[in-house]
């Protein structure tokens, strides 16, 4: 899997250029979730496609900005969807941006994620590998240098609640509510990649993206955001859940499926499930 790493941050530098240069304005183009498609998305999404098609151990791709899966090589072992750009609309106020990747195997399903990295594009260019651990690197000089493990601890203080607070359920209300008022601060950019990491790197806390009247099922896509950001929080000793159970357990049946999702360490997600599992219908 070096080969991928290898990739991918050959992409970052290729996208941390074309950030720094890019037109940031919209395309003529709609995603399949129903967004408009910036310049830089569509471009982004290019580059890495073009550098993933030349390693032979990758089978297939999908991304967020495409329709469809793209074949790239029949004996590859891994299949990877990525998001090329998230949080992209935030590159013309100068707020910090990612790249996230799942990598799996057989299928595009949580359960065959075995590795996942993000790449935040912030005052530095970062990068994030979950396998059997979570690992930092950062980009020094033109090269990623090894930092730090990740691990979170078992209860943080920052609270990243997602969407609009006039769609969320009186129940997820209270308990964001509650949770602010136990003294947690709000730490919340509009990009899940540096709100993520924030939580990540700080020792913990809760990401809330839930079910709204506007998007019961959520936001967030689960083959490019939900899944891989599950697995660097299972791995640093967190929780990812759709507010019950496990979001890697989920059986995605369209690649553009999404998902309520809670990213936290333990104590925030055991708090989340108390409240969802009173509230069941
Ligand atoms: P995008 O993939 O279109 O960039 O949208 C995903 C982003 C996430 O980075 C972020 O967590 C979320 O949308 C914010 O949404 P909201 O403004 O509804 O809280
Ligand atoms: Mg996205």
């Amino acid at each position: 899997m070096i080969e991928i790493f290898e990739a991918i941050k050959q992409s970052a530098i290729e996208i941390k250029h074309l950030i720094e240069t890019g037109d940031t304005g919209k395309s003529e183009l709609e995603n399949s979730t129903g967004d408009t498609q910036l310049k830089l998305d569509i471009q982004s999404d290019k580059i890495i496609e073009s550098i993933f098609s030349k390693v032979p151990s990758i089978k297939q791709i999908v991304s967020e900005e495409q329709e469809a899966v793209v074949p790239l090589h029949q004996d590859g072992q891994y299949l990877i969807a990525y998001d090329p750009l998230d949080g992209s609309s935030l590159v013309d106020v100068n707020l910090s941006v990612g790249s996230i990747f799942g990598i799996y195997e057989d299928e595009f399903t949580g359960k065959n994620l075995i590795a996942s990295v993000y790449v935040v594009f912030g005052p530095r260019v970062e990068m994030v590998v979950a396998q059997t651990d979570v690992k930092m690197y950062r980009l020094l000089n033109g090269e990623f240098k090894f930092i730090q493990n990740i691990k979170l601890n078992e209860k943080g203080k920052l609270n990243a609640p997602g969407s609009t607070q006039n769609c969320w359920a009186p129940y997820h209300k209270q308990l964001i509510d509650d949770i602010f008022n136990d003294g947690y601060r709000l730490r919340y950019s509009g990009g899940m990649v540096p709100d993520l990491h924030q939580i990540l790197l700080k020792g913990g806390g809760l990401f809330s993206y839930p079910g709204t009247t506007d998007r019961p099922k959520g936001k967030l896509r689960q083959l490019f955001e939900v899944f891989p950001f599950a697995f660097v929080f299972e791995k640093a000793g967190g929780q990812a859940i759709d507010g019950f159970d496990r979001v890697l357990n989920i059986a995605t049946t369209h690649i553009h499926d999404t998902s309520p999702c809670f990213f936290g360490s333990n104590e925030e997600i055991n708090r989340v499930k108390e409240v969802y599992k009173a509230n069941e219908k």
